[in-house]
């Protein structure tokens, strides 16, 4: 696991268990007193940061969801996800109506993109909190 900080957050990269989306949250939760990661700004700097500490071909939770409305995504904190988060071509598709959770792709190259995905897959995950 390595830490970094970005725009007054540190952020826990998770890569050595997968969990389930909500038990990826609450690890973050009991473990580091944090939540699962809402990076605030500068989404694409943030992403090349988690690539620098990932082998890539790696899957990661983020905290975004639209587990309570459909189509809306929020953060953990209930704040709406900015439109320009860099999301795969074609997601979110709720593909099979069941795709409320935010996943971060990074590839082998470092760079990385978001998908939703079904919250009961095993991914890596990173965690955030105020520094
Ligand atoms: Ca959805
Ligand atoms: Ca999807």
């Amino acid at each position: 696991m390595k830490a970094f900080v970005h725009d007054g957050q540190v952020f826990l990269v998770h890569n050595e268990s997968k969990l389930t989306w909500e038990a990826a949250r609450r690890w973050c939760q009991t473990n580091w007193s944090g939540d699962l990661a809402h990076p605030t700004r500068n989404v694409h700097h943030f992403i090349q940061k988690v690539g620098d500490h990932v082998p890539g071909r790696t899957h990661l939770w983020l905290g975004g969801n639209d587990r309570e409305q459909e189509g809306r995504w929020v953060w953990p904190d209930g704040t709406v996800l900015d439109d320009q988060l860099p999301w795969v071509r074609g997601n979110p598709d709720n593909w099979e109506s069941g795709d409320d959770c935010l996943m971060l792709y990074i590839h082998s190259d470092g760079s990385g993109l978001m998908w939703d995905f079904s919250c009961s897959f095993s991914f890596n995950f990173v965690c955030g909190r105020s520094v």
